[in-house]
């Protein structure tokens, strides 16, 4: 149960306009906060990436997280990976680029991208309680080959607060499914991040352009505002 000092609902400061939430058909949804993608060794640096860019989303999204748990909202992770005998990773994606290491190879964490794989795991710091959902995804998007949409429709989700990384990648794609599909997505923005700031920026505001015309763009403290009751003024005692 929620705690009873808790709203069941608020406003959120957006772009392009505010939105109001209940919290009860609201799931935070962490995309792909994996050591893979976060840390030295991974897939990401194997296709040639600054890994060190992505750092920034984790403290702004441990925050929101933390909000989310005390309001007992649904928290989904998802993990972007392949089963071991790569049967469900397309040629298109694994002879792609001319990384240092392709998906399955060995790293140091463990076979990139590889699910069971210490680099496959969501990062320490965000790590997902045993109540928690974990979508394991072979795709960008969130909802392609996995169980996301069943699980949405069976806690009674009509909106997402989405984290994650990479903003224009695994986020852009997920919230323009979550959009055709009837989600209103509100994304995190301190709670994203990319290998290139540049595309960090533009992915934002393709997602909050048109009116939002695929959700709407927020921050973590305006997400911990609206959850968060505003402090009961002191009464005077004269
Ligand atoms: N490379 C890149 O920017 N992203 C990915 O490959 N996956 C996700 O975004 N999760």
């Amino acid at each position: 149960m929620a705690n009873s000092q808790q709203l069941s609902r608020g406003t959120v400061a957006a772009e392009p306009e505010p939105i109001d939430l209940d919290w009860s058909t609201t799931a935070l949804l962490i995309i792909d906060m994996q050591r893979d993608f976060m840390e030295p060794g991974g897939f990401g640096e194997t296709l040639g990436n600054d890994v060190s860019q992505l750092a920034r989303a984790v403290k702004p999204i441990a925050a929101v997280l933390g909000a989310a748990r005390a309001h007992d909202m649904l928290v989904v992770h998802t993990r972007e990976g392949h089963l071991p005998d790569l049967s469900d990773a397309p040629a298109a994606k694994t002879e792609r680029g001319a990384p240092s290491l392709r998906i399955g190879d060995p790293g140091p964490m463990g076979r990139i991208l590889i699910r069971g794989e210490a680099g496959h795991d969501i990062i320490p710091a965000l790590y997902p309680l045993d109540s928690e959902i974990v979508i394991d995804k072979p795709g960008k998007g969130a909802f392609y080959a996995t169980e996301l949409s069943d699980v949405l429709q069976k806690y009674g989700i009509e909106n997402l607060l989405v984290c994650g990384v990479t903003t224009e990648v695994c986020v852009n794609s997920t919230v323009r499914e979550a959009n055709d599909r009837g989600y209103r997505c509100v994304v995190v923005a301190d709670g994203c991040a990319s290998y290139f700031p540049e595309f960090h920026e533009m992915g934002l505001k393709m997602i909050k352009a048109q009116g939002g015309i695929f959700g709407w763009v927020s921050d973590s403290a305006a997400v911990l505002k609206a959850m968060t009751p505003a402090p009961i003024p002191e009464t005077s005692s004269i």
